[in-house]
């Protein structure tokens, strides 16, 4: 437990999705969770009511303090908040380059409250300006990315494609709201990864903070990308088996 893993996410006080959610999953995996705070949601299981960004100052210091004294094996970057924090997050990942680094694009919750600003979102990837190991878009964030629309596996491999073209990011982009099936799609700039999942009706709160951050553990262990994929997959899909109702909305992913 003393090999430490860093995210860069917000806070939602459910401890169902962010920054909490992702240290109790670095936790369970073996790893030790420190963690930089972007933004803070107000939100319970029902909604998202209000975001306040981390003041860029107090990011900027909060990250330096944190890094000069503990060296994290890896980073997941989450919810980021605000514009401003981009270029903060961008320094942090390039003076940590050489580690697994995965980039969960989180543009907004699933009840449709933005979670990056708006006009943010265009340049965010390439404002990153780090050599990202994997990007894990869900369907919509992909096809915003790639700019294509996404309705079958054959679309899913098109736009992981256009992705890791354009952006140099190895891709796994997140089937889970497919109409048919479940199915998530892995482009690594040579080969794919086709990853068949069971279709599962519940919805459930954190499942994307659940994979990128399982994904990442797997990666600071040294798995492949493909092997790493197959395992956080399938971790997840157990976590959302077991996923309780704790408040009155969403279930909550388990850990
Ligand atoms: O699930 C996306 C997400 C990530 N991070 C935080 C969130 C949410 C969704 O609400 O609140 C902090």
């Amino acid at each position: 437990m003393s090999k430490p893993l860093l995210t860069v996410a917000g806070y939602d006080p459910t401890g169902g999705a962010g920054i909490l959610l992702d240290i109790k999953v670095f936790q369970k995996l073996g790893f030790y969770g420190i963690g930089i705070i972007t933004a803070m949601t107000d939100q319970n299981t029902e909604r998202v009511k209000d975001v306040l960004c981390s003041d860029p100052k107090w990011l900027k210091d909060q990250s330096d303090n944190l890094l000069q004294d503990i060296i994290p094996l890896g980073i997941k970057i989450g919810m980021v908040g605000c514009q401003d924090n981009i270029s903060i997050i961008s320094t942090i990942i390039q003076e940590l380059s050489n580690r697994p680094i995965v980039v969960d694009p989180v543009f907004t919750s699933s009840t449709g409250y933005w979670l990056l600003e708006e006009t943010a979102i265009p340049n965010y990837l390439q404002a990153l300006g780090a050599k990202i190991t994997l990007l894990t878009p869900n369907l919509r964030e992909a096809e915003y990315i790639s700019g294509i629309k996404l309705r079958s596996v054959a679309d899913m491999k098109e736009a992981a494609k256009i992705i890791c073209t354009d952006l140099q990011i190895p891709c796994l982009i997140k089937g889970g709201h497919l109409e048919k099936q479940a199915t998530d799609v892995v482009f690594d700039g040579e080969n794919y990864f086709i990853f068949e999942k069971e279709r599962l009706p519940k919805k459930v709160h954190g499942t994307g903070c659940f994979l990128s951050s399982s994904l990442l553990c797997y990666l600071a262990m040294d798995y492949s990308l493909k092997t790493a994929c197959e395992k956080a997959i399938n971790l997840t899909q157990v976590a959302i088996k077991n996923a309780r109702a704790i408040g009155k909305g969403q279930y909550l992913i388990s850990v």
